[in-house]
């Protein structure tokens, strides 16, 4: 596109603000300007505001046909034993055969947390203070001696961190992973508007652009050539997980099983909620579809009902845990047609942007509105989706503020008894308080072992004593 189709194109769209300061801009600031006006996709943006903005969203969604979604439960939480062998043996064998690739989704911005840096360079380890970054790779690297086959892993970062990330890794060598089974990539933007729909400038010469949800992840795995990549591999199941929870198993065969023997296109993994506020989305089902719904958007009658056992009825959270098949995420990744792609959600936020003289403004109210996606909303798109029990303690400790509920703190103890309880089981009883936490401090390296089984089968060495890392 030349500069003036590109100005056109803005103006036909009734755009033409975006480019308010352009005569008076330098040769490089035009370039630039130029450059992010021609990487929007003006009619998906005109499409948002006449449905979202300008369309009413404000009506709540419909809460009345919900059903609680079915879901495997654990096999302590009665689930069959034997149907949970089969599933592992499933699993290892598609490792074994080379069909799985990890995949991390690192693009967000980690405000909550206040740390300045890609937050997968956040330390979480209690001893060394591995990072989450260092603590997924050695996961990985682990699954892959175990099953003799190298397991690639993609990390979608966003524009926020992508040099600081790959730069990270190159600084650490990979973590030991061979580096060309790493690959990065950034996902989309999108620009923020008015509530009128009009496109936001963050400065004369600048689009206000923020990253386009995890949802954003389907189109740029197929965009950044990673699902044709995944093909050549012989891959053709994906195991996606957050950057934020250091407790995921991010390889995990009885997962990866079922999902295979449902011939299923997503499997998700649930959390059972520990409080009926708790916030997380809930998966419920819709005509006997399944989805997740906001916690926001399940009214507190719902979300505290119980049923006979006096148990929640909406129970099963979500924990942002997934088992994507390569062929829904090239199908809905490519799709071009929005009703057969994710959804955006829209949300009011303060977005930093200039007047008409071209000077800045820092609103103090929401002035704007940011467009995200979010890869569950893929669950009713999927054929056979699938949802299987997790326990809390073995799975799930996200780092996301920095003090309270979900901060370094409640992820390192819970590192902690984590570790406490497989020494237990192998035989090593630590002194803890009721909630089981150990008396001191020390840490085992997934590359020691990342499970039960794993720490018992080392036999003597799996011996901790305070201030220890059990390294591999
Ligand atoms: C998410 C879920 C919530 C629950 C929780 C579990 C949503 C809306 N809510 O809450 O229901 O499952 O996780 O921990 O998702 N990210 C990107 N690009 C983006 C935005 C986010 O890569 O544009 C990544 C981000 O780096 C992180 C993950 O997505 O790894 C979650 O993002 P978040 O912290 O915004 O999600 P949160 O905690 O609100």
């Amino acid at each position: 596109m030349t500069p003036d189709s590109i100005r056109q194109a803005y103006r036909d769209a009734g755009q033409d603000q975006v480019f308010a300061f352009f005569d008076d801009l330098t040769p490089a600031s035009r370039e630039k300007l130029l450059r992010q006006a021609a990487a929007i996709d003006l009619t998906e943006i005109d499409h948002l505001v006449k449905t979202l903005v300008r369309g009413g969203n404000a009506s709540p969604i419909d809460v009345t046909a919900i059903e609680p979604a079915h879901y495997i439960p654990l096999p302590r939480s009665g689930g069959d034993p034997a149907r949970w062998a089969a599933a592992k043996a499933a699993g290892e064998e598609a490792l074994r055969a080379g069909r799985v690739a990890a995949f991390t989704v690192a693009g967000g911005q980690g405000t909550r947390l206040g740390f300045d840096g890609p937050k997968g360079t956040f330390p979480v380890t209690p001893i060394t203070g591995k990072t989450l970054f260092q603590v997924f790779a050695e996961k990985i690297l682990a699954a892959s001696r175990r099953h003799a086959r190298p397991i690639p892993w993609f990390i979608m970062t966003s524009d926020i961190n992508h040099e600081a990330t790959v730069s990270f890794f190159e600084a650490h060598r990979f973590f030991g992973i061979e580096p060309g089974l790493i690959q990065f990539f950034s996902q989309g933007l999108m620009p923020a508007v008015d509530f009128d729909g009009k496109i936001l400038l963050a400065a004369p010469d600048e689009i206000a652009l923020s990253p386009d949800g995890h949802g954003g992840s389907l189109r740029a795995l197929v965009r950044n050539g990673c699902t044709g990549k995944m093909a050549s591999m012989g891959i053709d199941i994906v195991s996606y997980f957050q950057v934020d929870n250091p407790l995921v198993h991010c390889i995990d065969p009885a997962f990866i099983g079922f999902h295979l023997l449902a011939d299923s296109e997503l499997t998700s993994k649930t959390c059972l909620k520990a409080y009926a506020a708790e916030k997380v989305g809930v998966f419920v089902e819709r005509d006997g579809r399944a989805e997740v719904l906001e916690y926001s958007d399940l009214p507190a009658d719902l979300a505290e009902a119980t049923d006979a056992d006096g148990r929640l009825r909406f129970r099963a959270g979500s924990i942002a845990i997934h088992i994507f098949s390569r062929g829904l995420v090239e199908r809905m990744g490519a799709a071009l047609d929005p009703a057969l792609r994710l959804p955006f959600h829209l949300a009011k936020k303060k977005v930093p942007t200039v007047d008409a003289a071209g000077q800045p403004i820092e609103p103090s109210e929401p002035n704007g509105i940011k467009f995200e996606m979010f890869v569950f909303d893929a669950l009713p798109f999927a054929k056979e989706p699938v949802i299987v029990e997790t326990a809390r303690e073995d799975e799930f400790s996200p780092v996301k503020n920095a003090g309270g509920n979900d901060s370094p703190a409640t992820c390192r103890a819970d590192q902690l008894r984590q570790w406490t309880r497989w020494c237990a089981a192998a035989g090593q009883t630590i002194a803890a308080d009721p909630t089981g936490l150990p008396e001191f401090s020390f840490e085992v390296s997934p590359l020691f072992a990342d499970s039960p089984e794993a720490f018992q089968a080392r036999g003597a060495q799996a011996v901790v004593h305070e201030g220890v890392c059990l390294e591999g």
